[in-house]
């Protein structure tokens, strides 16, 4: 890995802060999700990072990444009327001085799932408003913050925001259409093209980019419906939103697939305007991949995102306490076949790691080889891919905080820090350490 190489850590604006209720902040889609009783444990404190980012940034300094990934809450910055609150844009400014005077570099995700509610009450990402609003909160932030922030992610996992959201409705909103799912990702890849050329108009020397999730796969067997339902799946998983950013459009087995299932009609979808998918596949200065796990898939997996069977040729080494099966082989087949398919001109790993429940022993150490050893793998198949060629200039390790997974809340723990929710003591994994030397290696 070369000088630039950037290493860092991330984490999410909802995942961490907690502050619900501080200086102004609106509700996003997730607060009403828990208040819905859609979560087993509620964001509302989290990590409490919203009163203790001073602490949390000086453990990054004693780790020693060159860069911290983090998302901005839009429900901070912007009232429901679509005003800017001064409080929301300070709270920001105080991470991102700290983390300048550290010497750590911000990278920003504008949006990390925490739609305002107020706009899921008006339609959602499904409506095509949901841009407008997403671009006028980008121009406030790009604004504001692009003298100290270069680096800039538009949207994060926009397949997750679509499906998981709006088909199967177990994350937030909770909306149970595919044909939304599908208007929803559309809105939202737009959201990033337009974001793209916001952001640039405000800060000529940002570098811009996506983070899209990947669920590799390969087919169960030779046998031909095997086979068929992989393609479909990787259509469905994958092609369908890596595609229109690299300018190829939608793939047009899945259209057809998607209007014979009925969630499209034959003809073109409503939502697909002139001139959408150019703004889609607005230039970027790189691709963001956020890497787990990979799938293997048989006839009747079609749509079907579950990472624990993995029948066929090449069993992985073991799970993680999600379920997920470990396949750092993966990482490096993938990156490989996106250098072949798109030629990025730089990829960055916007997210990798692992789930562990390890907690502190009798000493207080908390001995997580497993994880060292998940992140070990998968940094060794990232060398693996740039000795082969592919421009991988940076690794951003989820998470550095154990912190609110979601819908399985606080029990999945992906930190290299240990986070005790009840009384919000930090504990220094032994991956913490592990990552430390790691990234010190000269390069
Ligand atoms: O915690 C999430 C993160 O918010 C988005 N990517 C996957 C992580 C692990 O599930």
């Amino acid at each position: 890995m070369g000088n630039e190489f950037t290493w860092g850590v991330a984490t999410s604006a909802y995942q961490i802060e907690g502050g619900r209720f501080e200086d102004g902040k609106v509700d996003s889609i997730w607060d009403t999700f828990s208040d819905k009783g859609q979560l087993p444990e509620s964001g509302d404190v989290a990590c409490d990072h919203y009163h203790r980012y001073p602490d949390d940034i000086a453990l990054m300094s004693q780790l020693g990444v060159d860069a911290y990934r983090m998302s901005i809450a839009w429900t901070r910055v912007v009232d429901n009327s679509g005003r800017v609150n001064p409080a929301g844009l300070a709270f920001y400014d105080g991470i991102i001085d700290a983390l300048l005077a550290a010497g750590i570099s911000p990278w920003i995700t504008i949006y990390h799932w925490d739609l305002p509610q107020s706009l899921e009450d008006a339609g959602g990402w499904p409506d095509r408003h949901t841009i407008d609003a997403f671009d006028h909160y980008t121009n406030i932030v790009s604004n504001h913050f692009g003298n100290r922030v270069k680096n800039w992610i538009t949207i994060n996992e926009p397949w997750v925001a679509a499906m998981l959201g709006y088909r199967e409705g177990v994350f937030a909103p909770g909306r149970t259409s595919m044909a939304d799912a599908l208007a929803a990702g559309h809105h939202l890849l737009l959201a990033h093209g337009r974001a793209v050329a916001t952001i640039r108009a405000n800060v000529p020397d940002a570098r811009v980019g996506i983070a899209l999730d990947c669920r590799p796969s390969r087919p169960a067997s030779a046998n031909e419906a095997d086979v068929a339902a992989n393609r479909h799946f990787d259509g469905f998983r994958n092609r369908w939103f890596f595609d229109p950013v690299f300018g190829l459009g939608y793939p047009q087995d899945m259209l057809n697939a998607y209007a014979t299932a009925g969630y499209l009609p034959s003809t073109r979808p409503d939502w697909l305007k002139d001139g959408d998918l150019e703004t889609i596949a607005a230039d970027i200065d790189f691709l963001g991949l956020n890497y787990y796990t990979s799938q293997t898939i048989a006839a009747g997996g079609e749509e079907v995102e579950t990472a624990t069977i993995q029948p066929g040729p090449n069993p992985p080494a073991g799970y993680t306490d999600m379920g997920w099966a470990i396949t750092p082989d993966g990482l490096r087949q993938y990156l490989g076949h996106l250098n072949d398919t798109y030629a990025p001109p730089s990829i960055i790993i916007t997210e990798n790691g692992a789930s562990f429940a390890d907690a502190p022993g009798p000493d207080g150490q908390v001995r997580d080889l497993r994880r060292q050893r998940y992140l070990e793998s998968h940094i060794e198949a990232i060398d693996q891919a740039i000795r082969e060629g592919v421009a991988v200039d940076g690794y951003f390790l989820w998470s550095f905080l154990d912190n609110l997974e979601w819908t399985s809340g606080y029990a999945q723990r992906f930190g290299i820090v240990h986070v005790d929710h009840t009384s919000q003591t930090r504990t220094r994994k032994e991956s913490f350490d592990w990552y430390r030397r790691r990234i010190s290696r000269p390069r």
